[in-house]
């Protein structure tokens, strides 16, 4: 059995609440942190610990607190990232749901190293049931003493606001989110500055994903060498997988990141393998954002090596051959799945959440939706797919925030993996909707 730091004691009845929580070592990190250590050493033991963001960019999170700018007489804040809106992602929701306390537990900590007295959760708006759970879990921590003035009475304070987004996936970019939360439209803004300089309302600001700031509480529990003992290389700790699709055990894993995308698979402590016996055809490995792999690419790398549950496993070979841990969501798919179908669902989803202010993203993501339509409801030319790729290139690394990316990666992925799918399409117009996909060409 793979071990668990976040996940541990999920199964405990009653870990929503305080009382159970704290019986169970809950807030033992946060004493160790406000008594015994200091905000420096905290940001030390984080950046010795090797975390990395668990949003997607998986960007290093104690290089990120390091940052954060330090002006005289101005405010910082600390935002929780909790829009969980990517495709296939909803690991972030298990946590929040379950285990309320240890992501505040984890702001408590965080904020403390940061010197922020002020944090908060941006929440998506379709998660209309967790507010309550979290405001809950504020108020017994506050009512403990674990938050408001003079916090275990080393001069801390700290408090912590829940904010309700209101449905849209760009709000989950961290600089729309930072607007939203100013009460405007969540349009992304151009970086840099990053938000660790001028974040809410100009102020200094760190904007970490749930996951990554509940993993901020076992690594001060166990240290940051004992956490990179559960990787692999620069891939240091646990990540929570929300795995999906065409499996036998759909659901939220946390995994050491030193198991390979074989075992995660098909072994019954992880997804137990493919729905019905089926074959497995492909995988988006880390949210609808990332490219997919076929099957063959996804078991084994190009070079032939064992593929990891890993950030840099899963992206050896770059996109030619491989995609991306992003933010762990997990999308199986099997021998009857229709790329062009799939990769025409993400195109009208990322046209639909565009936020409009880069032509190459507002235009482009409305033209792929188009283009794929044609092509998967049996009006398509095989110029078509040639149009799609010159697309996509156009797109990509031409816009303000990374959905033009992540808009134009999948499609240029299904197109270089899966190219006689497409052709297919063309070729048998009154078939193409009625088709289970084999695995001849795979
Ligand atoms: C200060 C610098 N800060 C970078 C910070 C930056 C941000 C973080 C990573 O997109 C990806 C996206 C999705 N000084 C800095 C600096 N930073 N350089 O580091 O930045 P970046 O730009 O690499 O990524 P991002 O904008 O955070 C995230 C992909 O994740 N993704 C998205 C999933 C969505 C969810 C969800 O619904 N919750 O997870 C999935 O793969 O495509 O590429 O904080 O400020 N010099
Ligand atoms: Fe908006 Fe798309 Fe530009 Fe991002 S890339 S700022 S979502 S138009």
């Amino acid at each position: 059995m793979g071990r668990k730091l976040l996940l541990d004691k999920a199964h405990i009845e009653g870990i929503r609440y305080y009382d159970t929580y704290r019986s169970n070592g809950g807030y033992a990190a946060a004493e160790k942190a406000l008594k015994s250590m200091g905000p420096d050493a905290v940001v030390e033991e984080v950046k010795k610990s090797g975390l990395r963001g668990r949003g997607g960019a998986g960007f290093p999170t104690g290089l990120k607190w390091s940052f954060i700018a330090k002006p005289e007489g101005v405010p910082r804040y600390l935002v929780c990232n909790a829009d969980e809106s990517e495709p296939g992602t909803f690991k972030d929701r298990y946590l929040m749901e379950f285990i309320p306390h240890l992501l505040i537990e984890g702001l408590l900590i965080s904020s403390f190293a940061l010197g922020a007295n002020s944090a908060y959760i941006y929440i998506r708006g379709e998660y209309a049931w967790i507010p309550d759970i979290l405001e809950q879990a504020i108020a017994e921590a506050k009512n403990k003493g674990w938050l408001g003035k003079n916090i275990l009475g080393t001069g801390f304070d700290l408090e912590i606001y829940v904010q309700r987004g209101a449905g849209a996936y760009i709000c989950g970019e961290e600089t729309a989110l930072l607007e939203s939360l100013e009460g405007k439209r969540g349009n992304p803004r151009i970086k840099p500055p990053f938000p660790a300089v001028k974040g809410l309302w100009g102020c200094p600001t760190v904007v970490n994903n749930v996951e990554t700031i509940a993993a901020v509480v076992p690594i001060i529990n166990i240290g940051g060498d004992e956490y990179i003992k559960f990787g692999i290389g620069k891939s240091t700790g646990t990540k929570l997988i929300s795995a999906c699709g065409n499996i036998n055990k759909p659901g939220v894993y946390e995994i050491e990141m030193n198991i390979s995308v074989e075992e995660f698979i098909y072994s019954d402590e992880y997804c137990g393998g493919i729905k019905g016996g089926k074959r497995l055809k492909a995988c988006i490995p880390g949210g609808s954002s990332v490219p997919v792999l076929p099957a063959n690419l996804l078991l084994k790398t190009a070079k032939g090596e064992t593929r990891m549950m890993t950030y840099e496993s899963l992206n050896d070979g770059g996109f030619a051959t491989g995609s991306m841990l992003g933010s762990g969501g997990f999308i199986v798919m099997d021998e009857d799945q229709c790329i062009v179908r799939n990769t025409l669902t993400f195109a009208r989803f990322y046209h639909h959440e565009s936020c409009g202010q880069c032509s190459p993203c507002r235009e482009g993501t409305g033209w792929m939706k188009k283009v794929l339509h044609n092509i998967e409801y049996g009006k398509g030319k095989m110029s078509d797919i040639d149009l799609l790729w010159d697309i996509q290139r156009k797109i990509e690394g031409n816009t303000i925030c990374p959905l033009g990316d992540a808009a134009a990666w999948p499609v240029a992925a299904a197109i270089r993996h899966f190219r006689d799918e497409f052709e297919w399409h063309v070729k048998h117009p009154d078939e193409a909707l009625t088709r289970n996909f084999g695995l001849a060409h795979y």
